[in-house]
């Protein structure tokens, strides 16, 4: 993507996302219309699905010819990475949302041929907005984000799980996992993929696994962690496709290079 052409798209996504958030925040008491999606558990309210349609009436009328990747359905159907896509989570951590009024997030990812270029993430009631642009580092408002630490170890580290992976021992054995949290100094689930990725950049979560998100719970937090130097796989350690659902391991790179080595390499099923 152009220089001049990046600074105006960045410019009205981050103009967008403070608009949605303060929409959201103005209606937070209001009552709320809640339906399930793939299970009991999987929520959608009329708040995600409100908030979508603000971004896609202002990126279409704005960007004609850009495509929209979301989670409500009201976007595009996108069958490459090619051109530029908005890849859009209007809620990220709807259950928090609904549960909490609090600890939710509005991610957004730009990519122009598969390669990310702009990311924003926004913790809304906090009112604390992450951004990065491919090569330009990641901010937490307005602040940079440092380079993540060097030399760190998994004993004095804190990991993001989320609990499913615990209990439904789909992909890695549940043996393995406990031991990954007794060697770690903590565990975390905040509920919210892509905020874990922002705690992740930000330095305070040396890492995060996951089972299995959508591309719109990690395009924004990619580019996001990639800018401070950290990394994004599926728990094998490969590249994620963002056409598809994938597990996801992010994290500083020596924990994330230790905890496949010695936990999901030998507990993988
Ligand atoms: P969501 O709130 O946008 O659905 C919860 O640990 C995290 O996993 C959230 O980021 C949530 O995103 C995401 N997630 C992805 N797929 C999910 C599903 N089927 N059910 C619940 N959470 C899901
Ligand atoms: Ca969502």
């Amino acid at each position: 993507m152009k220089n001049s052409r990046k600074k105006d798209v960045f410019g009205n996504a981050k103009k967008w996302i403070l608009e949605a958030g303060n929409i959201i925040r103005q209606k937070i008491d209001d009552p709320l219309e809640i339906d399930t999606k793939s299970n009991p558990n999987d929520l959608v309210t009329t708040m995600d699905k409100d908030t979508e349609r603000f971004f896609v009436e202002k990126i279409k009328s704005t960007y004609p010819d850009h495509l929209l990747l979301s989670e409500e359905g009201f976007g595009d159907e996108i069958p490459s990475l090619e051109g530029t896509i908005w890849i859009i989570d209007p809620i990220d951590g709807t259950m928090n949302f609904v549960q909490q009024k609090r600890n939710f997030a509005i991610s957004i990812g730009i990519y122009h041929d598969g390669i990310g270029e702009i990311g924003l993430i926004y913790n809304v009631m906090e009112d604390v907005l992450y951004y990065a642009k491919r090569g330009e580092g990641a901010f937490k408002n307005g602040k940079a984000l440092m380079p993540l630490e060097k030399g760190l170890v998994l004993e004095e580290s804190v990991i993001g799980l989320n609990h499913l992976w615990l209990c439904e021992n789909r992909l890695v054995d549940e043996k393995i996992m406990q031991d990954l949290v007794k060697t770690a100094r903590g565990s975390r689930t905040y509920g919210s993929a892509a905020l874990e990725f922002a705690f992740v950049a930000e330095g305070v979560l040396e890492g995060y696994l996951t089972m299995s998100l959508s591309p719109w719970d990690v395009a924004a937090g990619m580019i996001l962690v990639d800018e401070v130097g950290g990394v994004t796989t599926t728990i094998d350690g490969e590249p994620i496709n963002l056409l598809t659902r994938n597990s996801v391991f992010v994290g500083h790179p020596d924990i994330h290079k230790r905890i496949i080595k010695d936990f999901i390499s030998k507990g993988r099923k």
